[in-house]
């Protein structure tokens, strides 16, 4: 038998390809060098830097897993994963930015997109240039995207697109918008469309006051009659299970990033109870602060082994949505618990900015339910087992 690692106790770091490994720690050095420094100012006056976008990009962190013709870095989906926990290990709002980027913009470009449409604006995102942002929540349709009332409307020249996008997240700053609407011209039908920024009736307002999340920038999408030619049309998907194509990537590159977050709370909370000593010794020398520490390392080697082997059946072809539910929710719930310890291992100064794990457990609240919430990927999994639908 082999020595025990307690910060690697299933040995991740065995089961990753050289390659994998290198282009993980050059996101880590990205996250420690150019993200860790801003985070704390970032947060506390809720504002993100969009030129951030240009440093991802300049890294190759933005579409990791769109080929290398449209810019991106043509790897897998394990060191997708890998690049999200590393971002997420900093604050989730910079992994938001990023894999909305990547997932929920480029994917649908790439996957759906016409030549013209990957040729226009993948290179570009890829690089930076470019901020795009994902519209499918509306006021009134959250975890139920097909109540949408966003409309597109057949004209001469392409469409009028009427209806408002809420909670979206790099929207007041993005370029390119890919919205979700109902399409008279297609029975009805939820399809893609890609609008630009500057187009008349088109706004994005910024929602301000958010307590968590605060490092990145969310707003709304207005459409006020926006017309676009036939050319702004996705053509290669038609209903809801477009945006969940996306969806599927962007939940599971969140299962790794929420992991990041979790350590970062975790090691916090181990360095901190070894250093501060009360009735005499040091708090991690008491029984139940070293059971939390045990229920950390825990469920979070357990949830990245998952995560990772979900990454292989990516790249392999064989998962199944349920699977990337399973991850993205347990993964979630457990980091959210291991940052609500952290935050009270460290007694007063857990709520403090100065030790960051109340910023993250703040944040996790959001992770928590955005991307479909924990409730809602519970009922997925309900229905794929017994058969009987509980949505409604
Ligand atoms: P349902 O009948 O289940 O399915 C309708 C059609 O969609 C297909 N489908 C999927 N296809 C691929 N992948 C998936 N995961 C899919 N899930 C469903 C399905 O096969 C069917 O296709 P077809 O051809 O037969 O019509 O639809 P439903 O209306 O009953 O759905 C219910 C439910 C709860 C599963 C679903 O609506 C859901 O997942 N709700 C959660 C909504 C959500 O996740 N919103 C996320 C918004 S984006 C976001 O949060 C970005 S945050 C990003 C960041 O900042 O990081
Ligand atoms: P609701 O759907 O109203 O849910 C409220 C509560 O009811 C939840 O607890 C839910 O689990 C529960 N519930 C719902 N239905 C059922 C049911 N059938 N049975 C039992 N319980 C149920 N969306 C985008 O499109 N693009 C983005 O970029 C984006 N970024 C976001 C960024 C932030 C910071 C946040 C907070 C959200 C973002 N979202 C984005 C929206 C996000 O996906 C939604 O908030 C999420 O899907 C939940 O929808 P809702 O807020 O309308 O909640």
């Amino acid at each position: 038998l082999s020595a025990f690692v307690w910060d690697d106790p299933l040995r991740l770091e065995d089961q990753l390809s050289e390659e994998e490994r290198m282009l993980r720690d050059a996101a880590r050095t990205f996250a420690e060098t150019e993200l860790a420094p801003i985070v704390r100012e970032a947060y506390a006056k809720e504002t993100s830097n969009p030129g951030l976008f240009k440093k991802m990009g300049d890294a190759g962190l933005l579409g990791v897993t769109i080929p290398e013709e449209y810019g991106g870095l043509g790897a897998g989906y394990v060191t997708y994963g890998l690049v999200a926990r590393e971002i997420e290990r900093v604050d989730s709002g910079y992994r938001s930015m990023m894999s909305v980027q990547s997932s929920l913009v480029m994917y649908p470009i790439h996957a759906y997109g016409s030549e013209e449409q990957k040729q226009k604006y993948l290179p570009g995102l890829a690089a930076g240039d470019l901020i795009g942002c994902f519209g499918l929540t509306e006021p009134d349709a959250g975890s139920d995207p097909a109540g949408m009332k966003t409309r597109a409307e057949k004209t001469d020249t392409g469409y009028r697109l009427t209806g408002s996008k809420m909670w979206i997240s790099n929207a007041p700053f993005a370029d390119v918008f890919v919205v979700w609407a109902k399409s008279d011209a297609h029975d009805g039908k939820i399809r893609g469309f890609v609008l630009e920024k500057g187009m008349t009736g088109l706004s994005a307002p910024t929602i301000k006051g958010k307590q968590s999340l605060r490092a990145s920038t969310t707003g709304e999408i207005v459409m006020d009659g926006v017309e676009v030619g036939e050319d702004a049309l996705l053509p290669g998907v038609s209903g809801l299970k477009g945006p969940f194509g996306c969806l599927n990537r962007a939940r599971y590159g969140i299962s790794w990033g929420v992991m990041g977050a979790a350590e970062a709370c975790w090691h916090q909370a181990r360095q901190y109870t070894l250093d501060r000593k009360q009735f005499g010794r040091p708090l991690a020398q008491t029984q139940l602060v070293q059971k939390k520490l045990a229920d950390m390392q825990t469920e979070i080697a357990l949830g990245l082994q998952g995560s990772l082997q979900l990454g292989r059946m990516m790249e392999a072809g064989t998962a199944a949505p349920e699977a990337i539910s399973l991850m993205k929710r347990n993964n979630c719930g457990k980091a959210l618990d291991v940052a609500r310890l952290a935050r009270d291992m460290h007694g007063g100064n857990g709520i403090s900015e100065e030790y960051g794990v109340i910023r993250h457990m703040m944040n996790l609240e959001t992770v928590n339910t955005y991307e479909g919430t924990h409730d809602v990927h519970a009922l997925i999994l309900g229905r794929a087992q017994t058969g009987l639908q509980a949505f409604f």
